[in-house]
C-alpha cells in the first residue's frame, strides 16, 4: 500500500495553491502579500522578544505562510459537500455566525485546522458563508434564485470521487493529493462568464448585492485572501504608498502592546468585467464587485469572561461613534475606541490573573534544569520555572466580519433584517455540528498545564 500524505500537508499545498491562483487573478493581493512580508521582517526585527516568544512557542515559522479566505454558498447541498473536502484537507468548522443582524442574508462558519500540532503545520482557514434565501422578501424571487442554484454543480466530479476515495481508505497517497489540490481548486476559481441573464443579475442585485454575487456565477469565487500581519498599524500606514486604498476603519479592538483576538482591515473590492447571457445564445457586457484584498492581526484568544468584556466595550464604543461607511468619523470613532478599552488590561500577565485569556504552559531553561519543583502553578511561574504564552485566537468576530462585508457591498447596502440566528438549521444543512471554539482553547490550555505538572512531577501537589 502506498503511504498516505497527511490531511496537513494537503492542507498547506492547497493553501500554496490558492494563494498562487488568486495572486494570478488579482494582482493588489501579491502586492498586499510583499508589503507584509516586509512589515513582518521589520517588527520582528524592532522586536526581539516578540521573536524570541514566537519561537519559545514553535509558531514563527507558521506565520509567513499563514492565511484565510471567505467563501460564500448557495444550498445546502453545497455546504455539506464542502464539509467532507476540507475534511480531507484537516479543515473542521469550528464557531457559527451568524450576520443577519448586520444585514448580510448569510450564516457562516470557519473550516480550520483543530489542535496545536496542526495548527502550527499549516493554520489556513476558510470562512464559509451560507445564503439565507428565507431571508429575502420577495418570494418569486427567492424561488427563481433557488431553480438558478439548483441548476449548477460547484464542484468537479474528480473533487467528488477523491474525496470519496479518502472517506473509504482513510486519506490519499501523494498521487491523489496532488490530483485532490488542483480539482478543488477549481471551485474556488473566478468566472467572468455568469449563470444568468444581465437582468436577472440586476433583479437579484437589487434584493441584496450579496445574492446576485452568489446566485449568478457557476461557483463560489474566492473573494478574498487574507495574510496575517505582526502590525497591522504600519501595513495600514504604507497601503497608499503601493497604490492600494484601504477601508477607513481597522477592525477589532485598538491598537495595544497586548493584542486580543482579532485586527482586520481590507481594501475595496474591485469592479470587473463580466459576461452575461444575453438570451440568444450569446454573451453581453457587464460588470460585477466582488473580490477584494484583507490582512489581519492577530492576537490572543479570550475566555468566555474576556471575550464578554470585549464585547460590551465594543458596544459601547459603538454607542459613542457608529462608524460610518465612508470614513468621514474614522478619527472619533479611533479615539473612542482607545479610551473604552482601558478598561482591558493591556499586560500578558494581568490578562491571565484576571482569566480573560488563555495561555499555554511550558517549562524555562531552568525548570527543564532543575528537573523537579514542587508548589502550584503560581509559585512555580513566579519562581521562573514555568513560563505562559498567549494562545492565538484562531477564530473570528462576526461584528468585524459585517463590517468587511460591509465595506465591499457599498455605501447604502445596508439593509435591516430581524436577527434570526438559526444553528440549528445551519448544522442540519451541514451535516454536523460546529465546533465550540471556548473549549478547543480551554482543552489546548489545559493538556499544556498538564504536561508541565507532569515533567516537573508536582501534580499531585496542584491538584
Ligand atoms: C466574509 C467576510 C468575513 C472576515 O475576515 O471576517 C471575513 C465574506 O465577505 O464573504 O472573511
Ligand atoms: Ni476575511
Amino acid at each position: 500500500m502506498t503511504a498516505k500524505v497527511s490531511a496537513s500537508d494537503i492542507r498547506a499545498s492547497f493553501s500554496g495553491a490558492m494563494s498562487a491562483m488568486y495572486r494570478d487573478e488579482v494582482p493588489a493581493y501579491g502586492t498586499l502579500m510583499d508589503l507584509v512580508a516586509r512589515v513582518n521582517d521589520e517588527t520582528l526585527a524592532g522586536q526581539p522578544e516578540l521573536k524570541a516568544r514566537l519561537e519559545a512557542t514553535d509558531t514563527l515559522e507558521r506565520i509567513s505562510e499563514e492565511r484565510h479566505g471567505a467563501i460564500r454558498l448557495g444550498t445546502a447541498e453545497e455546504l455539506a459537500t464542502m464539509r467532507r473536502i476540507f475534511a480531507v484537507m484537516g479543515m473542521f468548522p469550528v464557531g457559527y455566525y451568524d450576520l443577519s443582524t448586520a444585514g448580510v442574508p448569510v450564516h457562516s462558519t470557519a473550516f480550520r485546522p483543530v489542535g496545536e500540532e496542526a495548527l502550527k503545520r499549516n493554520p489556513f482557514r476558510v470562512f464559509t458563508s451560507l445564503l439565507r434565501l428565507d431571508l429575502i422578501a420577495d418570494e418569486a424571487l427567492r424561488d427563481e434564485a433557488k431553480a438558478i442554484l439548483a441548476e449548477r454543480q460547484i464542484f468537479t466530479d474528480g473533487a467528488i470521487a477523491l474525496t470519496e476515495k479518502s472517506e473509504n481508505e482513510g486519506g490519499l497517497d501523494s498521487h491523489d493529493a496532488a490530483r485532490f489540490v488542483s480539482e478543488v481548486l477549481e471551485t474556488f476559481r473566478w468566472h467572468d462568464k455568469a449563470n444568468v441573464s444581465l437582468a436577472m443579475y440586476h433583479r437579484l442585485h437589487d434584493a441584496h448585492r450579496l445574492i446576485a454575487d452568489v446566485v449568478s456565477f457557476k461557483g463560489p469565487h474566492i473573494n478574498h485572501l487574507t495574510p496575517r500581519t505582526l502590525d497591522i498599524d504600519k501595513v495600514q500606514a504604507l497601503m497608499p504608498d503601493y497604490d492600494i486604498a484601504p477601508k477607513a476603519v481597522v477592525e477589532g479592538p485598538p491598537t495595544r502592546k497586548c493584542p486580543i483576538l482579532l485586527r482586520q482591515t481590507s481594501f475595496k473590492a474591485l469592479e470587473e468585467t463580466v459576461s452575461f447571457h444575453d438570451g440568444k445564445g450569446g454573451w453581453q457586457a457587464g460588470t460585477h464587485t466582488a473580490r477584494f484584498g484583507e490582512i489581519e492581526q492577530r492576537g490572543v484568544a479570550l475566555t468566555p469572561k474576556g471575550r464578554a468584556l470585549y464585547d460590551a466595550l465594543l458596544d459601547n464604543t459603538r454607542k459613542l461613534v457608529r462608524p460610518a461607511a465612508d470614513g468621514s468619523n474614522a478619527v472619533a470613532y479611533e479615539a473612542a475606541l482607545i479610551e473604552t478599552f482601558k478598561a482591558f488590561p493591556d499586560d500578558w500577565a494581568a490578562i491571565r490573573s484576571a482569566g480573560l485569556g488563555y495561555f499555554t504552559y511550558s517549562l524555562t531553561e531552568k525548570g527543564v534544569a532543575a528537573g523537579s519543583a514542587s508548589g502550584d502553578i503560581e509559585s512555580l511561574i513566579a519562581e521562573g520555572f514555568v513560563r505562559f504564552d498567549p494562545i492565538v485566537y484562531e477564530d473570528f468576530l462576526p461584528v468585524s466580519a459585517a463590517g468587511i462585508f460591509q465595506s465591499n457591498l457599498g455605501d447604502g447596502a445596508q439593509q435591516d433584517f430581524v436577527a434570526s440566528p438559526n444553528q440549528k438549521r445551519f448544522e442540519a444543512d451541514l451535516g454536523a455540528a460546529v465546533l465550540n471554539e471556548f473549549d478547543h482553547y480551554e482543552g489546548i490550555e489545559k493538556a499544556s498545564l498538564e504536561a508541565c505538572l507532569d515533567a516537573l512531577q508536582t501534580r499531585a501537589a496542584a491538584e
